[in-house]
């Protein structure tokens, strides 16, 4: 998988290796992000993992979507995580013991079964299920696909904006670092600081079993993570009732629901129901993100931290993701394109994008998302380099993503200055957007 995957027979290789992570990886149901280190279903992986699993099976990657809908709370939120009741308890940590869903998220709308987590992740899936409806059109109709996706779908974008719209300005909050699924960012750092940690012995982590402690967060991290899920689940999940000890508008959830709801858009006009409503919507919250988040100076999005309403003083990943809003101005394309190669993202000797500033204070090439390169994230940026016709950028940046996934035999991330794979091996939404590169 050294070799460059411009040959025919290296790309073959490739796309059999991801097809494998995908297979392996299926319980029957859906996917595991990785078969050690998260062996439940998670909510934006599965989005990705559809994105590529569309390729190999359009069914499978509709029941991909369909087992997480079925973890969807009544008033209309996907859960981070849906469990596998099938597995021991102490599998991972946070556990459905420590949530607790199906008691204290009743009054939320949390189904009896299965058992789910009490937050979210990005809002991706509406563009995972049109991805998917359109690699099979006629299997989608046959399966009633959209007609059951699309309500659920639009309830799930409802839920956040009037929920969650905690800022009062238009945009989706998020309230746990889980939430915008780059937890350790130093984006959160300050605000964590304001969080009190819970005890030590109130918690016992389930990811040093399989992860290696320099690529994960520090146990610190986790302590703040487990008092603002904690709070948030004696508050019964209910947003109305909790003032949360952390609330910020990340511009890559907000980026996705964007495109999430020219998604839905496009799913009405194929149920032949009227989609107006989502393309105006995706327009205002386009304004929005501009007015609230875009740092003109830094040529990059800013996460708003809303306990003290300002602009988060770091450089990550997060924001640059907006590059995949159509219609974005031109002047702010440009601006995200000459920092995506400037001294703050540019690595040369993997051609993907490190999740923090590489010349940040807070730089770490291999923990977690304190630094390494995501795949996710440079298959949304490739995505975003397309939709404005930044071909020869997003030919680039893909000759690198196919590279380093090979070459990391599809790793969780990697140091963004050699490639080095760090995380999990055989990461389930590495290979999937492998495999959609590829197709
Ligand atoms: C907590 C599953 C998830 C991803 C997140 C990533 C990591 C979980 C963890 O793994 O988070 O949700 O235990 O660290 O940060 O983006 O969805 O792959």
């Amino acid at each position: 998988l050294d070799r460059p995957v411009s040959t025919a027979s290296a790309a073959l290789t490739l796309r059999r290796g991801a097809a494998r992570v995908l297979i392996d990886n299926w319980t029957g149901t859906s996917t595991v992000p990785s078969r050690t280190l998260y062996p439940h279903q998670w909510s934006w992986d599965s989005a990705f993992i559809a994105i590529g699993l569309r390729h190999l099976s359009a069914r499978r990657a509709q029941q991909e979507l369909e087992s997480l809908l079925a973890g969807q709370w009544a008033d209309g939120r996907i859960p981070h995580i849906v469990f596998n009741p099938a597995l021991p308890h102490d599998a991972y940590f946070p556990s459905p013991d420590f949530w607790q869903s199906s008691r204290s998220g009743r009054t939320a709308g949390a189904p009896a079964t299965p058992e789910t987590s009490g937050i979210v992740q990005p809002p991706v899936h509406a563009l995972a299920a049109w991805l998917t409806h359109q690699a099979d059109p006629r299997e989608s109709r046959r399966r009633r696909f959209l007609s059951r996706a699309y309500p659920r779908l639009a309830a799930w974008h409802d839920y956040l904006l009037a929920r969650r719209d905690l800022g009062g300005a238009g945009l989706a909050a998020v309230v746990h670092p889980w939430e915008p699924g780059m937890d350790n960012s130093p984006c959160w750092d300050r605000a964590l600081r304001r969080v009190q940690p819970a005890a030590p012995e109130a918690f016992r982590r389930a990811d040093l079993n399989h992860g290696h402690p320099a690529d994960r967060p520090t146990d610190l991290d986790y302590a703040r993570y487990v008092r603002l899920a904690t709070d948030y689940r004696e508050a019964g999940y209910d947003d109305r009732a909790l003032r949360h000890g952390f609330a910020m508008e990340d511009p890559c959830f907000n980026a996705l629901l964007i495109v999430s709801e020219h998604a839905l858009a496009a799913m009405a006009h194929e149920l032949g129901v009227d989609g107006a409503s989502h393309t105006a919507r995706a327009e205002e919250l386009t304004g929005h993100l501009m007015a609230r988040l875009w740092d003109d100076e830094a040529g990059l999005f800013r996460a708003r931290d809303l306990t003290t309403d300002t602009l988060v003083d770091e450089r990550s990943v997060t924001g640059l993701v907006p590059l995949v809003v159509p219609g974005l101005p031109h002047d702010i394309v440009r601006r995200l394109q000459d920092t995506l190669d400037g001294p703050n993202f540019s690595a040369p000797a993997t051609r993907l994008i490190p999740s923090y500033d590489l010349t940040g204070h807070a730089f770490d090439a291999q923990r977690y998302w304190r630094g390494p390169a995501w795949f996710n994230t440079a298959w949304l940026i490739h995505r975003g380099l397309r939709t404005h016709g930044l071909h020869p950028d997003a030919e680039r940046l893909q000759q690198g993503f196919l590279a380093e996934a090979g070459r990391s035999e599809f790793a969780e991330y990697v140091d963004p200055t050699t490639g080095a794979a760090r995380g999990a091996r055989h990461f389930s939404w590495t290979a999937a957007l492998a495999l959609d590169l590829l197709c």
